[in-house]
């Protein structure tokens, strides 16, 4: 862990430099072929962003969550494409792992996730089970010392370019609920896992995502995430909670880029015979968007702190998340609505950010389901 703030402060620097002068001049690239070019790839990982948030005794950064958040506010401000990347190996990824793993899954695989040699995936989603995640049909069967999965996940993000799985699977048959279920690694190439077609997306080009079909995979028992049957949704639940502190981080900080290229244009743009700006109609968008960005930001800081004190953060994480997805789906509306005609066509990067972010109000829990896990809790608390 970092904690010396000037170690902090140059991280920061040094991110917000890669970003500004490597990432953002190629964004319109990433978008017209739907790939992140391999140099870039590769000074990310020299630059210890596959890591972030895995400890320091397997070669990552060890980053506190405030530490990852703080880094997450600069990676968002460029296409969410590159965050995406890194974002399953610091995230949804790789924390099953090291929530829950033992410590020779621990040392297999965390040294590579952390240098970016290999990529991980998360396996919850199903054709027919995705808000309802404790209902999944994918099942582990035990066989020997092994367990043979079968069954569908769909919306994978980064599976094209995975080299292991984390996928939660029913290992008791007579459980339909969330104790039924576990969580296991599956290594790329094992016999009977095969990948669908990358699915063609709304936006985030350059992020794929795709099926991941199980048949008879044989995966050997030692594969069980901490060698416990039954703690499979849990670990998935967990690994959300932190999952979504990022993702709002990452709001924060893509919503701050889109107010600022508005900001910008503002400026720039002249009618009436002044800068667009000095209107009080586009002052009240930007100052609203300035505002809701500052109430997410620190929303997002105070759960952080919280959960490094080891507080169960459940509730703030979906909070956070809920507040900061759907401020950035408003900031984005403003920021085309700044733009005028020009945020319709693609000569500006805000229309393709007004595409990006949809997903943010998606993926890691819909708004409904940080919705309803707010006021379960809330419910649950009352009547303690
Ligand atoms: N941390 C630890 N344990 C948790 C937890 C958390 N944050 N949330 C739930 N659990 C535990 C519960 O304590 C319960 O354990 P017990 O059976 O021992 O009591 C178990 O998990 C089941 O929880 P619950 O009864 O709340 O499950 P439900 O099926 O009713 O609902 C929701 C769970 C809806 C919250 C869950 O399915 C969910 O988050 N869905 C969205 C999935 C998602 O985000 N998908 C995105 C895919 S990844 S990009």
């Amino acid at each position: 862990m970092i904690r010396d703030p000037d170690t902090l402060a140059a991280l920061l620097d040094n991110v917000a430099r890669f970003v500004r002068e490597r990432l953002v001049p190629h964004e319109s690239e990433v978008e017209e072929r739907d790939a992140i070019p391999e140099s870039l790839v590769a000074e990310m990982k020299a630059l210890g962003l596959f890591g972030l948030s895995i400890p320091e005794q397997y070669g990552g950064l060890g980053l506190t969550m405030e530490e990852e958040v703080r880094v997450a506010f600069e990676l968002g401000r460029t296409s969410p494409a590159f965050r995406s990347l890194i974002g399953t190996n610091n995230g949804i990824g790789s924390q099953g792992i090291i929530l829950d793993g033992t410590a020779e899954q621990k040392s297999r695989y965390l040294p590579r996730l952390a240098s970016g040699e290999l990529v991980a995936s998360f396996a919850l989603t199903e054709p027919g089970s995705g808000s309802d995640a404790a209902s999944l049909s994918t099942t582990a069967t035990r066989d020997g010392d092994d367990y043979l999965l079968n069954g569908t996940k769909r919306y994978i993000t980064n599976a094209p370019e995975a080299g292991i799985f984390t996928v939660m699977a029913r290992t008791d048959p007579n459980d339909r609920g969330a104790r039924g279920i576990s969580a296991f690694i599956v290594e790329r190439g094992t016999p009977g896992l095969a990948l669908g077609k990358a699915d063609k997306k709304m936006g985030q080009r350059g992020a794929h995502t795709c099926d991941v079909i199980f048949e008879d995979c044989r995966v050997p028992s030692a594969q069980l995430i901490g060698g416990i049957e039954g703690v499979g949704f849990k670990t998935a639940m967990k690994v959300l909670d932190k999952g979504r502190l990022h993702i709002a981080a990452v709001c924060v900080g893509v919503a701050d880029r889109m107010l600022s290229d508005a900001l910008s244009y503002a400026l720039e743009r002249k009618q009436f015979g002044q800068p667009i700006a000095e209107f009080q109609l586009v002052q009240a968008m930007l100052a609203d968007s300035k505002t809701e960005i500052y109430a997410a930001r620190s929303m997002v800081l105070d759960a952080a702190g919280m959960r490094d004190d080891h507080r169960d953060v459940a509730t703030e994480a979906a909070c956070a998340k809920l507040f900061a997805s759907e401020m950035c789906g408003r900031v984005a509306d403003r920021a085309v609505q700044i733009h005028g005609g020009a945020g319709y066509v693609s000569d500006y990067a805000i229309e393709r950010f007004y595409r990006d972010v949809r997903l943010f109000r998606i993926y890691e829990g819909t708004s409904q389901i940080q919705q309803l896990v707010i006021a379960r809790n809330m419910i649950r608390e009352a009547r303690r």
